[in-house]
């Protein structure tokens, strides 16, 4: 049995890309399973419900067993015993990391906007068929990292992906079918300061030192007034916990691609020139991966 694993803080595209390539395994003649290292959020659930998909079961323990990763290839982001699984094969959009493996492995990693989009030329090339609930799973992530195509991370395979998976899922309306989407992304209706943060944090170690950067999608900026201080008061908090050199949270306004950034930490204080009436906006920012964190290494360095 193989399983596939998405990266911690689950996002859609480690959800519906496991459930993708653990049934692009199967078409192969494999037994495979998609499984989820934690609680889904509330743009997942949307989209599990619109395809009619039960979610992965929980797993964060893959020792001795045999693993596809999906959405990542960084240890930080993997099962903690990564370390004692055998990796068998990645499907990854993001830099390469540093999971190491001891037998040669089946890898795919393309500058492109979701692993779904790789994972639907997989299914391509295979002459493997996609259900409708797969082509809703795989056109459904595509539009959330994209954030319906406005990401500077969209490419031209996720825009042709998409339309084709929405041909054979039978969507007409593609307007309305984002615009669902990022309602349920951008819901934080009584979530927590912690909850928020930890929503979709990622951990990146950093010239010896771990630092953690978050992002939270808004329609509007308003969403978080009243809760900056929470916030603020949460990173402290992870970084004195956790000795992080530096914890930030990105909340981004999806129709305006404003970011407001929130930062603590040791290294806190590189950032501070840029703020103006201590409020630090990142212009023209929607991706943490292509903008975001880019711009950080290089303050933070
Ligand atoms: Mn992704």
């Amino acid at each position: 049995m193989i399983l596939v694993v998405g990266h911690k803080n689950p996002d859609s595209d480690s959800i519906c890309g496991a459930l993708v390539a653990a049934e692009l395994l199967k078409a192969r003649g494999l037994e495979a399973k998609a499984v989820r290292q934690g609680e889904i959020n509330r743009e997942t659930q949307h989209i599990l419900e619109t395809a009619g998909m039960d979610q992965p079961e929980f797993c964060d323990s893959v020792a001795g067993k045999k693993v596809w990763l999906v959405d990542y290839t960084d240890v930080a982001q993997a099962p903690d015993d990564i370390n004692d699984a055998e990796i068998l094969g990645i499907v990854d959009h993001h830099r390469l990391g540093d999971v190491m493996t001891v037998n040669p492995l089946e890898a795919w990693i393309w500058p492109v906007g979701c692993t779904c989009t790789i994972l639907f030329n997989l299914f391509k090339m295979e002459q493997a068929e996609i259900t409708r609930p797969h082509a809703l799973l795989m056109m459904s992530a595509i539009l959330s990292d994209t954030v319906g195509f406005a990401s500077p991370t969209c490419t031209d395979k996720d825009k042709e992906a998409v339309q084709q998976l929405a041909e054979i899922a039978g969507v007409e309306d593609l307007d309305s079918f984002i615009k669902d989407l990022l309602i349920a992304k951008t819901n934080i209706e009584g979530l927590s300061a912690a909850e928020l943060v930890e929503k979709d944090l990622k951990a990146y170690p950093f010239n010896g030192r771990d630092v953690v950067v978050g992002q939270v999608e808004l329609a509007t900026l308003e969403q978080v007034d009243g809760m900056i201080e929470a916030l603020e008061q949460d990173l402290e908090r992870r970084c004195q916990q956790d000795g992080l050199a530096f914890a930030a949270v990105m909340l981004t306004d999806i129709t305006t691609a404003n970011t407001r950034l929130l930062y603590k930490g040791e290294w806190a204080e590189k950032l501070v020139k840029h703020e103006v009436d201590g409020i630090l906006m990142m212009a023209e920012t929607l991706s943490r991966k292509k903008q975001g964190w880019p711009w950080l290494q290089a303050e933070l360095v």
